[in-house]
């Protein structure tokens, strides 16, 4: 962790009920996946959410009706962030494994899909955020290599108790178009770089460094309601939006 505070944008991707057998006993509740993202503006291509299989969470109470799954180590930030029933104090509900995750359908803020599948990525770190990610396979490396992952390699969806349709219907939406990168970025540098995996892990950082540099923000929002906007000048707009309208929370750390 830096000096620096890194301030995130959590995403509340709403699990739909019925709920799990674990976690049943939260019925009537909201539960939500909350995934740290510093690109709000590009949820409108969401075509999944990420845990790490073998990574801890927790299902935490944020307030008398919203819970929030996430990392211990995130819920603790939140709560001294007054996002906890317990002031100053995590309260978890029941613990959770990733794998407990994976295949929990989703309703998530602005995705064109209506219902998203949580799915396994195995460079997810849990000191970092809240350990859930949400997945823009058109402007994330990371993103699409995890899901071609899973799209060509079914012993990788068998390991992992993925079924085909939580993985194989979901494509790339173009959301934001680049003058140097078009309007699917990560996939045009995956194919340029020749990246095979998501372990690839030297290529896709640099695959990363790439996109910042051709001056990320020179792209133009090709979606949604900012549509023909600087991605520049959409990002802070769509941000306040997701606040406003209860959908998202900031999360600093
Ligand atoms: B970003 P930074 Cl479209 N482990 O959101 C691994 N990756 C994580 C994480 C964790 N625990 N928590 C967050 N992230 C991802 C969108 C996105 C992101 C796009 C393009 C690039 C991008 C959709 N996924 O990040 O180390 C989240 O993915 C490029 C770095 O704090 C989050 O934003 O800079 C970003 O990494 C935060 O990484």
């Amino acid at each position: 962790e830096g000096v620096i505070p890194q301030e995130y944008t959590l995403v509340k991707m709403e699990v739909v009920p019925p709920f799990p057998a674990k976690f049943a006993f939260l019925e009537g509740k909201k539960v939500y996946l909350a995934a740290a993202t510093l690109r709000p503006e590009t949820m409108y291509g969401q075509t999944n959410a990420w845990v790490l299989p073998d990574g801890k969470y927790g299902a935490f109470e944020i307030n008398e009706s919203e819970v929030f799954i996430l990392t211990e180590r995130a819920a603790r930030n939140l709560a001294y962030q007054r996002l906890s029933h317990i002031p100053e104090k995590a309260s978890c509900l029941v613990e959770l494994s990733g794998q407990d995750l994976i295949g929990l359908p989703l309703r998530s803020p602005l995705s064109f899909h209506k219902i998203i599948y949580c799915l396994p990525m195995l460079s997810i770190v849990t000191d970092k955020g809240t350990g859930i990610v949400t997945s823009v396979p058109s402007d994330s490396p990371d993103d699409f290599m995890a899901l071609q992952d899973l799209k060509a390699k079914a012993p990788f969806r068998d390991k992992f108790g993925v079924k085909d349709e939580w993985v194989l219907p979901f494509e790339v939406i173009p959301i934001i178009s680049h003058p140097e990168f078009g309007d699917k970025s990560a996939e045009k540098i995956i194919t340029e770089m020749k990246i095979t995996s998501q372990n690839d892990r030297e290529k896709l950082e640099a695959a990363k460094k790439v996109i910042y540099k051709g001056g990320f923000y020179e792209g133009t929002m090709i979606a949604g309601e900012h549509s023909g906007m600087r991605v520049q000048e959409a990002k802070s707009l769509i941000r306040s939006k997701l606040l406003e309208h209860g959908q998202a929370v900031i999360y600093s750390e």
